[in-house]
């Protein structure tokens, strides 16, 4: 299959589609992370947002298709965000998505948006609209929210109670949007809440984001669903009904694991990225906004965002391969052989010789990790930065 990857018309469809493909990388996923039993250092790590976006610009510059970094508030807090996004502009990256915080203080114990007490509600829903004029300073267009909100107990309050105050948030931050600016809600099966979530699924946040209106769209993080989950089933469905909006792209093999994309079911991310290709929706213009929300506790964290953003380009470019007549001919004459067959040979496809080729087409490095090493970047910062931070916890 390796020979059908070079034909040279081949090889034009992989590269028009692949300079489509941008991936935003995560402010936090530079910064120190762990588990909930140890926060592991490592050297040289970021301690501002600024040495986060200056890392996050080194990934764009080594990869040539990681050209936003999303920023986590109150993480990433600044006195100045359109100073912010004028660092950035000189680094050679944008400010991309801003993600809210409301599940990090004590205030949110009982939840943020949906706790039972109104001051509480109130508080996080300033917090939501403080990000909106964040995103106002920073030119940013997607405002994402995932909220930690749900309940332990069974009686331990109204689920039903609970989603109507949920609706209320939505609404009095949706309308302080601009016209040009969305909101992405995210959801997620459980944890920390463990009895009930008020956002557990794709047909909660659908629900929502329909009553909301247009701007309003729904995240899938690749984390956050039950083992065995058919995630490529919800691409097809929100791309369909217009209303997927971005991913947070990581796997998982038992939770919300955060491990890098295309890690632990690389198949998988395939699929998806199968489902991308066939909507069309690696065209910007669609909006979908390609995310990786990861942590790297073990392993050192650029090197793992390349690794992470290789990743993706990998399934993409397999995506890219599947041969759409032959599978649409086998689909129409009920051929399940045929069909699988033409899927599984694109993704049985070795495409790293495609993507070194067209690396090299465009100036970069072929082997962007080797490049990251040979750079002396990560000897650099180990040696200026002391005192690295935290990504979330304590920041
Ligand atoms: C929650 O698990 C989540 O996936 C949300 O996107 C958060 O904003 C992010 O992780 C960072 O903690
Ligand atoms: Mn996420
Ligand atoms: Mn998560």
């Amino acid at each position: 299959m390796t020979s059908t990857a070079s034909r040279p018309a081949v090889a034009d469809g992989v590269k028009q589609g692949l300079a489509q493909l941008r991936i935003e990388t995560p402010s936090w996923g530079y910064a120190n992370s762990g588990t909930r039993f140890k926060v592991f250092a490592q050297p040289g790590v970021p301690r501002s947002p600024e040495e986060k976006i200056a890392d996050a610009a080194v990934v764009h510059r080594l990869t040539g298709a990681a050209p936003s970094v999303a920023l986590h508030i109150p993480w990433d807090r600044v006195d100045d965000y359109a100073a912010l996004a004028a660092y950035a502009t000189d680094q050679g990256v944008a400010l991309g998505t801003i993600n809210a915080n409301v599940f990090q203080d004590d205030d949110y114990k009982l939840g943020s948006v949906t706790n039972p007490d109104p001051r509480v509600r109130r508080k996080a829903i300033d917090h939501l609209l403080e990000c909106v004029d964040i995103m106002d300073a920073t030119g940013s267009r997607d405002l994402k929210l995932w909220f930690s909100d749900g309940t332990n107990y069974p009686g331990q309050d109204s689920i039903r109670a609970r989603q109507d105050r949920l609706t209320e948030a939505l609404r009095e931050t949706y309308d302080r949007l601009g016209e040009s600016q969305r909101l992405i809600l995210e959801y997620k099966l459980f944890e920390p809440a463990f009895y009930t979530t008020d956002v557990p699924d794709w047909g909660t946040a659908f629900a929502h984001c329909l009553e909301l209106g247009p701007r309003a769209q729904v995240c899938i993080d690749t984390g956050h669903h039950a083992p065995g989950t058919n995630i490529e089933f919800i691409v097809a469905f929100l791309l369909r009904a217009g209303k997927l909006g971005a991913f947070d792209f990581n796997s998982r093999f038992y939770a919300d694991d955060d491990l890098m994309v295309g890690a632990a079911d690389p198949f998988q991310l395939f699929r998806i990225l199968h489902e991308i290709v066939q909507g069309g929706a690696l065209d910007p213009a669609l909006g979908i906004a390609y995310m990786l929300d990861q942590c790297h506790n073990i392993e050192t964290k650029i090197p793992a965002i390349i690794r992470s953003v290789m990743n993706v380009q990998e399934a993409t470019a397999k995506a890219l391969l599947v041969d759409a007549d032959a599978l649409a001919a086998a689909q129409r004459s009920g051929d399940v052989l045929a069909a699988n067959a033409v899927l599984m040979d694109a993704y049985n496809t070795d495409v790293r010789p495609l993507l070194a080729q067209l690396r090299e087409e465009s100036g970069l490095d072929p082997d962007p990790i080797a490049a990251y090493h040979r750079s002396g970047y990560q000897q650099q910062i180990e040696r200026d930065r002391v005192g690295g931070r935290q990504a979330g916890w304590g920041a």
